[in-house]
């Protein structure tokens, strides 16, 4: 990685972040309806895969998804404004914020069901590999999918969507046929309420690699380059024809569940010691001691990011909501 990598990627993190921190005010103050699942404290793992990505690999995210979406590139007055619900936001303000899909940077959707993205992105790195095996059209094309044919597909979930069923299918079918995909578990520890120890009889989700024919492996989740480096060697094994690897990323959210959640099940002692590695603070550190980050420089990035969340906020509240005449649009069943 270069140091304009780097650096790019730190000011995301830092993007990402305060992002975040201001849904979590919108939220609360009732200017944004509903509830939000928040992604800070795992900022490491959605910009260290990204590092590791090029543009035109494919990606599903969750309930928590923000932050995927922002880390693959989307707009950050587009989430917002879907966010918002208005019809400027990327799908038309009828997502919200766990049903959002971006096509432009490959986003293939967050999902409101636990683990819902697991077989979505199976199939769409099934139809990967049909491309990279088609025959070329006459005018030299790789067939009818526009997936370009060494592309992969990252499948986020977290340690609770591990426990549906379709994990297992998924995983077992993707071993068979060598699919181009890279299962990363972020496992922060609760799902809901509920501590992995009550839900899954392995500590370790990278442990059931084995079972479908895969390489397990486990990255700390604060760690960007840990966790880019882990994605670079599974990418390039998804693009040699390998087939999927299982990443678990050990990572910890520091918001609750969502907006309701007092975080009873868990200790202030805890939150503090995972705070003590914040991944932003983390990579700032390295970058510094390294001298590809002054402390300038630092501070700019903040002030810059701080700015272009506040244009996100302002370009949501100015644009129009959905047209009513509208909401049959683009319903197929
Ligand atoms: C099929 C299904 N069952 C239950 C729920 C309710 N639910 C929403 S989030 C969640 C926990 C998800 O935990 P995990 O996958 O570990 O992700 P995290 O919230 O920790 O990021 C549950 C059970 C749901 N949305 N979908």
């Amino acid at each position: 990685m270069d140091d304009k990598q780097l650096l790019a990627d730190y000011r995301r993190m830092l993007l990402i972040r305060r992002f975040e921190e201001k849904l979590d005010s919108l939220f609360t103050s009732g200017v944004i309806k509903g509830t939000s699942h928040l992604y800070a404290g795992q900022e490491a793992v959605a910009v260290g895969v990204c590092a590791a990505l090029r543009s035109n690999d494919f990606m599903t995210s969750t309930h928590r998804g923000h932050g995927h979406l922002l880390a693959k590139g989307a707009d950050p007055k587009r989430v917002m404004a879907e966010l918002f619900g208005k019809s400027t936001g990327y799908s038309k303000g009828r997502g919200g914020s766990q049903h959002t899909a971006c096509a432009a940077v490959g986003f293939l959707g967050s999902n409101g069901i636990t683990g819902g993205g697991i077989p979505i992105a199976t199939g769409a790195a099934l139809a990967v590999q049909m491309t990279a095996s088609a025959p070329l059209t006459k005018d030299g094309h790789a067939g009818r999918n526009r997936a370009h044919p060494d592309a992969v597909v990252v499948c986020f979930f977290g340690e609770g969507g591990a426990s549906i069923g379709m994990f297992h299918e998924s995983l077992n079918m993707a071993g068979i046929w060598k699919l181009p995909i890279i299962y990363v578990c972020e496992n922060n520890l609760y799902a809901m309420s509920v501590p992995l120890h009550e839900e899954s009889a392995v500590q370790d989700i990278a442990h059931r690699a084995e079972s479908y024919g895969m390489p397990g492996v486990i990255v700390d989740g604060c760690d960007y380059f840990a966790v880019a480096r882990a994605v670079a060697e599974a990418a390039a094994r998804a693009r040699a024809g390998e087939g999927p690897s299982l990443l678990e990323a050990k990572t910890y959210r520091y918001y609750g569940h969502s907006k309701s959640d007092k975080r009873e099940y868990r200790t202030r002692e805890e939150e503090a010691s995972w705070k003590n590695r914040d991944p932003i603070l983390l990579l700032g550190t390295k970058l510094l001691e390294t001298d590809v980050l002054t402390k300038d420089a630092q501070l700019q990035a903040l002030h810059e990011v701080d700015a272009e969340v506040e244009a996100a906020v302002e370009f949501a509240d100015n644009s129009p909501e959905p047209d009513p005449a509208a909401v049959l649009d683009e319903v197929f069943a």
